[in-house]
């Protein structure tokens, strides 16, 4: 059985897309439609196939676009801002939250404290090169960390406070990852659509025999890529 039409012209696209730099636009649907000689519908289909994949992103009134490939954070205790850095990114954030919020079970279970005692949340969005690339909720313990209010997350690296001004040691760290469908009210933030599949990464952080930090990372799944180094059973 042959291929359906739209998968050929997307597996086509696709070779294309490869040798194409990041922010190329891509032909029109009409466009290439007539160019191929297929229906519009079907170049429709193919263009949605490569949208879905995060290999080519839709602006609104724009046209479509060769994305951004997709950022692969390693599993190590490092930072959002060193993972960017490292990979040749400028990281940025836009601060979303920053207060004490009463803890939860879940938060007071993670830190040992009492429920309804006040931790520190810390929203943020977090991009490279000014693309939202994640949403990121931490939580920190207010009585050990006391004035975190008086920075500005927007440009600041959490990691390098704590360390620098508060002389955490990270010495261990526990990390959970898990899929999931984005909350309505992140898909704009993140600038995807309502639905889209995600992943959670999910970091509690220890120094000195306690945990410091709990966050919560949200990474539009075409986004994100992870990679680890595997080592040998012992
Ligand atoms: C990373 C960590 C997050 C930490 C943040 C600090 C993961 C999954 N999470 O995103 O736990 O709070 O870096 O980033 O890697 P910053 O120092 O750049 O503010």
């Amino acid at each position: 059985m042959t291929a359906p039409k739209y998968r050929e012209l997307a597996d086509m696209l696709r070779k294309r897309i490869a040798q194409s730099p990041i922010g190329t636009s891509t032909p029109s649907e009409r466009q290439l439609a007539e160019d191929t000689g297929v229906s519009r519908m079907t170049a429709r289909r193919a263009i949605d196939e490569l949208v879905k994949e995060g290999l080519l992103t839709r602006e609104v009134g724009r046209g479509t676009f060769v994305a951004r490939p997709t950022v692969s954070v390693p599993l190590q205790l490092t930072s959002f801002t060193e993972d960017m850095r490292a990979r040749g990114h400028v990281p940025s954030s836009r601060l979303l939250h920053l207060g004490d919020v009463p803890a939860n079970e879940q938060v007071a279970t993670v830190f040992s404290i009492e429920v309804g005692a006040p931790v520190m949340l810390l929203s943020r969005l977090r991009m490279a090169d000014g693309v939202p690339m994640a949403i990121e909720r931490s939580h920190l313990r207010t009585d050990v960390f006391p004035g975190l209010d008086r920075y500005d997350f927007a440009e600041e690296s959490l990691y390098r406070v704590l360390i620098e001004d508060y002389g955490v040691r990270f010495e261990a760290g526990e990390q959970v990852i898990r899929a999931g469908i984005v909350r309505d009210a992140d898909a704009e933030s993140l600038r995807v659509s309502k639905g889209a599949a995600v992943l959670e990464l999910v970091r509690v952080s220890v120094s000195r025999g306690s945990v410091v930090e709990w966050t919560t990372s949200t990474y539009p799944a075409s986004r994100f890529e992870l990679s680890a180094r595997i080592a040998p059973v012992t």
